[in-house]
């Protein structure tokens, strides 16, 4: 398979690091905005406006959500299949829609909205929704760095640098364990922290209202703004662990109850998340492969397209 990278910012560093281990694929280049000499990647670097030169079997786009995908994802499945991680939980079926129009018209196929979270953790909730019909699920992030999040924060003008941490509160997840989580709000189970590095004549009240009221990624939680100087951003908020929860509680009859947990611990969220578009795309190029066309998400791919391996080795080693 040939993989192209499109945008190289940690997202699409990691697709490169998780490429580089894979037998089935090839890393054709980095597509990117900027000047490609400047890029230090370790596959070559083209501008993005020569991707339609190239052949390529699977893009997966490395931009952000905020603003990025919603328009990148419609565009770039007009030249070859894609997969991309468009995060902004609300506006999926409308981003799903473009993609579709787009990827139908041009008889290529995508699959949108990949990652862990959405993503595996869809898969897990599905799962969970279809083995304990009488239950409810919840989600817990964190303690760790929210790519969306960051990536918001950093597209509100006067913003430099900026990290977000997704905090979960013990207390809401030790009421849902015990079935008792009805009715806890984003604002019950979850913090956000966020440290920003604002440019010098920037009015920091702005920017802090801007974060706390943005749609979609905070309006609904507790969200603290905290603004440092670029030596503090270094020394402090550079890693980017990450990780979580879901958590199907249900009844297979009335007073027995049952909990599927499924969990992450990362010490990298974007290596981890690249990790799962690589094989993401292999997935979807086998369904290309097999005749589909148009949008697909995680929940369209049969999971043993996800592996290199055979039907046969499947049911023998796993
Ligand atoms: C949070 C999660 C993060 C999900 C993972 C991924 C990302 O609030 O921390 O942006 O890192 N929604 N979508």
């Amino acid at each position: 398979m040939k993989i192209a990278i499109v945008g190289y910012g940690n997202l699409g560093r990691g697709v490169e690091t998780a490429l580089l281990q894979q037998s089935d694929m090839e890393a054709v280049g980095v597509f990117t905005r900027r000047d490609p000499a400047t890029l230090d990647s370790r596959i070559p670097a083209y501008a993005l406006a020569d991707l339609p030169h190239h052949e390529i079997d699977v893009a997966i786009l490395c931009g952000g959500s905020a603003t990025d995908l919603i328009e990148q994802s419609p565009d770039i499945v007009r030249h070859c299949n894609i997969v991309d991680s468009f995060d902004t939980h609300a506006r999926i079926p409308e981003h799903f829609a473009a993609v579709d129009a787009a990827a139908r018209e041009t008889d290529h196929a995508a699959l949108i909205s990949t990652g862990w979270d959405p993503g595996l953790f869809s898969l897990m909730r599905v799962l969970g929704a279809a083995v304990l019909p009488d239950g409810t699920v919840d989600t817990f992030w964190g303690k760790g760095v929210s790519q969306g999040h960051s990536d918001a924060v950093r597209r509100i003008p006067g913003v430099v640098k900026a990290v977000q941490y997704t905090i979960p509160k013990e207390s809401a997840v030790a009421q849902v364990e015990r079935g008792e989580g009805a009715g806890l709000t984003p604002r019950d189970k979850h913090l956000r922290e966020c440290y920003v590095v604002a440019a010098a004549d920037a009015d920091r009240e702005a920017i802090r209202q801007a974060i706390v009221s943005m749609p979609n990624y905070f309006d609904e939680y507790d969200t603290q703004v905290n603004f440092i100087d670029e030596a503090e951003f270094k020394a402090k908020h550079t890693a980017m662990p990450h990780g979580g929860q879901v958590i199907r509680h249900g009844y297979t009859s009335p007073d027995t109850p049952q909990v599927m947990n499924f969990s992450l611990t990362l010490a990298s969220n974007p290596e981890f998340t690249a990790s799962v578009n690589v094989a993401c795309a292999r997935g979807l190029y086998r369904a290309y492969q097999e005749g589909k066309r148009g949008c697909m998400t995680i929940f369209d791919l049969p999971i043993s397209y996800l592996t290199g391996l055979s039907a046969e080795e499947l049911r023998k080693n796993w």
